[in-house]
C-alpha cells in the first residue's frame, strides 16, 4: 500500500542579493497564500545555495536578515510557518551527500539553470553549482515535503527531486520518499526583465533598472516602469494580442499578479490604452503593494537581534521534523549507528 504523506509545503529563496518582484510575485506571495490552508509550511533562506556562486560574507550575513524581513513583511508570520536559514540546519547537507550517490552525471548535465549560470566558464565553475539540484532535492525531501510553490525557472529542478526520490525508492525497495508536486500557478510564474522581455527578472542582472527590488522607493519604481521597454501598439483587449509581444505581456501579467486578478480580466479594462496610460497606473498599483511591505522591512531590519532569534528558533523547529527522516534515511542505506 501507498504511503500517506502529510501535506507538507517547502520552498526556499537564495539569500544572493536584494529580494525582486520576481521573487516576490512568482514566490513570497504564493508561500503566503499556501499559508494557513491545508498544508504545513515551512520556508527556507537558502544560504548554502547562494555560496555555490561566491558571495561577501558581510553580504551575506546582510541579505539572509534582509531576506528574512522581507517574508516577515509579505505575511509569512514565523509562527505559523516554519522560516530558517538553511545553514542551521545541517539535515540538508547530510541528505544532500546521500542525493550526490543517487543523482546521475547526465541528469545534472542536463540541467539549463547550471548551463546559463556556468555560461562559457563551465570549467571554472564551482562544484557546487553543479550539484546544486541535488541539495535542492535534499531541501525538499528531508521534510517529506509533498509540494513545492516556485516559479517557471525551477521546474527542472523539482522535476529532478522527483528522479531522485524515485531512484531512492527504487534502488532501496522501499516508498520512504514522497514525488513532489511542483506548484506553478498564477500570472507571475515568469516575471521578465523590465529591459529585456526574453530575460527572466533576476536580483544578479548587471542592470538595476532591469528589475522592481522590494527595497526600492516610490521614485525608483515609478522611473523603472515608465522606462521599461515596450512596443509602440497600444494594449489589446484580448489574451491572443499578446502574441509576439514579450515585454506588453510582460508588464500586464505584473498588473494581474499585483491586482490578484487573471490576464483576460485586465486587458478588459486597459485594452485600447497606450502604455503612456498604462504605465502610470501600474507604476501607482506597484507602489501601492509594493510600499507597506518595504517600510516594514526597514523596520525590522532595524532589528538584527531579533531576526537572528527568529531563525534560531525557526531551525529548531525544523531540525525537529528533519532529523527522524535523516534518521530512518541513513538506516534504509545501511549507516551503522543510526
Ligand atoms: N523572475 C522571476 N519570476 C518568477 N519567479 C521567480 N523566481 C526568481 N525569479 C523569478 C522564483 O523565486 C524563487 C527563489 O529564487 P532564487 O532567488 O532562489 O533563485 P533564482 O531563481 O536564481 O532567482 P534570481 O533572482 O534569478 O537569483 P540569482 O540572480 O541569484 O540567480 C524561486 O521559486 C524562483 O522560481
Amino acid at each position: 500500500m501507498a504511503t500517506e504523506f502529510t501535506q507538507r509545503v517547502f520552498s526556499g529563496i537564495q539569500p544572493s542579493g536584494g529580494l525582486t518582484l520576481g521573487n516576490y510575485l512568482g514566490a513570497i506571495k504564493r508561500f503566503v497564500d499556501m499559508q494557513g490552508s491545508d498544508f504545513e509550511t515551512i520556508y527556507c533562506m537558502v544560504d548554502l545555495h547562494a555560496i555555490t556562486v561566491w558571495q561577501d560574507p558581510a553580504d551575506l550575513r546582510k541579505n539572509t536578515r534582509e531576506l528574512c524581513a522581507g517574508f516577515i513583511a509579505s505575511g509569512i508570520d514565523p509562527e505559523q510557518s516554519v522560516l530558517f536559514n538553511q545553514s542551521q540546519v545541517p539535515e540538508h547537507t547530510q541528505l544532500g551527500w546521500i542525493f550526490n550517490t543517487v543523482a546521475r552525471m547526465g541528469w545534472l548535465n542536463r540541467m539549463t539553470q547550471f548551463k546559463d549560470k556556468a555560461g562559457k566558464n563551465r570549467e571554472n565553475s564551482s562544484v557546487g553549482l553543479f550539484a546544486y539540484p541535488a541539495l535542492m532535492a535534499a531541501d525538499i525531501l528531508v521534510y517529506h515535503a509533498t509540494h513545492v510553490p516556485v516559479g517557471e525557472d525551477q521546474k527542472q529542478h523539482v522535476e529532478l527531486t522527483r528522479d531522485i526520490a524515485a531512484k531512492f525508492n527504487h534502488d532501496y525497495g522501499v516508498d520512504f520518499f514522497p514525488i513532489t508536486e511542483p506548484v506553478i500557478e498564477g500570472a507571475a510564474t515568469r516575471v521578465m526583465s523590465l529591459r529585456d522581455g526574453s530575460k527572466k527578472m533576476s536580483k544578479s542582472d548587471a542592470s538595476d533598472m532591469s528589475r522592481i527590488n522590494m527595497t526600492d522607493d516610490a521614485d525608483a519604481i515609478a522611473q523603472k516602469i515608465r522606462k521599461a521597454r515596450t512596443d509602440p501598439d497600444a494594449l489589446p483587449s484580448e489574451v491572443e494580442g499578446l502574441k509576439d509581444r514579450a515585454e506588453a505581456r510582460n508588464l500586464v501579467n505584473i498588473y494581474a499578479a499585483l491586482e490578484d486578478c487573471s490576464v483576460e480580466q485586465v486587458l478588459a479594462d486597459v485594452g485600447g490604452k497606450q502604455f503612456s496610460e498604462f504605465k502610470p497606473m501600474l507604476a501607482e498599483l506597484a507602489v501601492d503593494k509594493l510600499s507597506p511591505i518595504s517600510t516594514e522591512m526597514a523596520r525590522l531590519m532595524t532589528q538584527p537581534d531579533e531576526i537572528d532569534k527568529i531563525l534560531a528558533r525557526g531551525a529548531e523547529r525544523a531540525r525537529e521534523l528533519a532529523s527522524p527522516i535523516l534518521k530512518k534515511t541513513y538506516e534504509i542505506v545501511g549507516m551503522v549507528g543510526s
